[in-house]
């Protein structure tokens, strides 16, 4: 019998999403920690054509985790914020209960994982951050300039949208499926930091009930970042008309 659109036997309550390009250095590693945490999950990797073959990577560990890593590959790179709609569109069909974004690069603990399902499965949150700057600024290997930009952004956000969150620009982020299901994804515009902002504030309007979670954020040891300045200047001219205009929900 096939069933469509229901839970296999083999599914797990919580998709963690992992957006790639160009993560060779990472993925296996990531994959392999991730699977290793005392809550089993499944994993969703996003890959954009990756000209380094990660997404080859993938495809090869799936031979060692047939039911629970899956890939999908889209043709383009435009942005982390569609890759990431994509994955909650997959999540949603496929009827997790709690979605995870995270990092491939290791700078999200895949220990926190378990710290953010709990703030949703047991502690009452909706929506639960990874949250950077809750107590502090808990930020490890960053150059001083990325710290205070970041710093500075989630304050600059706060500022103008006063949504009660210390850390707006996080990807470290879990969803309860009820959230994905009433934010009109196809409506979402931003696609760099802005889109983590993005998600958060509508998530907020609606209501949920939004949690941080105190982690410490690592930089990267290997392979690149993929910021860049488009991404920062949408996030700031964004939020702006995000707070003027509003938004469709
Ligand atoms: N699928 C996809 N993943 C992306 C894209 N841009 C960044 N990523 C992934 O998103 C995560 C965060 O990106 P990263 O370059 O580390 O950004 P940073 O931490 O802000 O410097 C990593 O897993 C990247 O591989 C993109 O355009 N498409
Ligand atoms: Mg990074």
């Amino acid at each position: 019998m096939i069933l469509v659109g229901s839970k296999s036997r083999n599914m797990r309550d919580t998709l963690v999403i992992i957006p790639t390009f160009n993560e060779k250095e990472n993925i296996e590693k990531i994959i392999r920690t991730t699977f290793s945490q005392v809550k089993e999950f499944d994993i969703l990797v996003v890959d954009d054509s990756s000209p380094d073959g990660t997404g080859n990577i993938v495809k090869k560990l799936q031979t060692d985790f047939p039911n629970n890593l899956f890939l999908e590959i889209r043709k383009l790179k435009t942005g982390l914020g569609a890759a990431y709609i994509h994955g909650f569109n997959w999540a949603l069909n496929k009827k997790y209960e709690y979605v995870i974004e995270m990092d491939a690069d290791f700078s999200h603990n895949p220990k926190d994982l378990v710290r953010l399902y709990n703030a949703c499965s047991q502690n009452g949150a909706d929506l639960s951050i990874g949250s950077r700057y809750s107590k502090g600024v808990n930020v490890v290997n960053w150059s001083m300039k990325r710290v205070l930009l970041s710093y500075f952004a989630s304050k600059y956000v706060q500022f103008v949208t006063g949504i009660p969150i210390h850390d707006t620009t996080a990807g470290f982020v879990c969803y309860k499926r009820k959230v994905l299901e009433k934010i009109q994804l196809n409506k979402i515009r931003f696609v760099g930091y802005a889109f983590q902002i993005e998600m958060k504030f509508k998530a907020w309007k609606h209501g949920f009930n939004l949690k941080e979670v105190s982690v410490i954020f690592t930089d990267r040891t290997l392979g690149e970042s993929k910021m860049n300045k488009t991404i920062i200047t949408e996030a700031v001219f964004g939020i702006i008309k995000m707070r003027i205009k509003g938004l469709p929900k």
